[in-house]
């Protein structure tokens, strides 16, 4: 076994079971015109993490690791879509309003789609789901446990909430949960900043943290 160099101590990874999961990386919260500008985010701040996500992916794809993708984004109908949720903000385009990439966070929308330079292949998986949590309303579960994975890597966006919120999911349904820490992202620096401490805290009490490199150099020697 080996471990990856991570916080608050080494990860003990076991390659037969670990996949990445890369949330969210989306135009939608990426890009002007999608729902994270809505809201009044530097959406800069994302696209700065597109050159070290991709490395993290192209590093899983080498070494012949699972990798799957999410994508929040309702149903046409928005039918998944609680006014808990639709009602939030004071956004200038509210979820499933048309804006210049089609309807906001809605399935099959240009604008719900991945980054171009982040895109999924053929054989990858990808989840599409209504929540935060990637566990919530998705099957998920069912896939992780067919394909007898129990370790996940973390990527994607934003730090402190649907990657944050999926940790959490994944931590208390068995998975050991490491963030790569580059190729995640929050539009509030200090967000992104504390949930890191808060993942590792308490002797990893959400799961543990590390830098790409170590990552990369585990899964290939591992
Ligand atoms: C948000 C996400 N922030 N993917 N979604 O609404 O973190």
């Amino acid at each position: 076994m080996t471990d990856i160099k991570a916080q608050p101590f080494p990860f003990p990874l076991q390659r037969e079971a670990v996949a990445l999961i890369v949330i969210d990386m989306q135009r939608d919260f990426a890009e002007p015109g999608g729902f994270g500008a809505s809201l009044g985010n530097d959406v800069s701040r994302i696209t700065k993490i597109i050159p070290d996500v991709k490395r993290l992916i192209a590093g899983f794809r080498l070494a012949g690791l699972p990798v799957i993708h999410t994508m929040e984004c309702h149903r046409p109908d928005l039918s998944d879509l609680p006014p808990a949720k639709r009602d939030r903000g004071n956004p200038s385009l509210r979820i499933g309003d048309l804006g210049p990439m089609g309807r906001i966070l809605i399935a099959g929308e240009p604008g719900t789609a991945i980054l171009p330079e982040l895109a999924p292949i053929d054989g990858e998986i990808i989840i599409e789901k209504p929540g935060k949590g990637a566990f919530y309303a998705t099957g998920l579960g069912d896939i992780l446990k067919g394909k007898g994975i129990k370790q996940l890597v973390f990527a994607g966006v934003t730090t402190e909430v649907c990657v944050q919120t999926t940790m959490r999911e994944a931590n208390d349904r068995g998975y050991e949960c490491l963030l790569a820490e580059e190729a995640t992202e929050s539009y509030f620096p200090e967000f992104k900043a504390a949930a890191i401490a808060m993942i590792r805290a308490q002797g990893a009490i959400v799961g543990w943290t590390a830098h790409i490199d170590d990552i990369l150099e585990a899964i290939n020697h591992a």
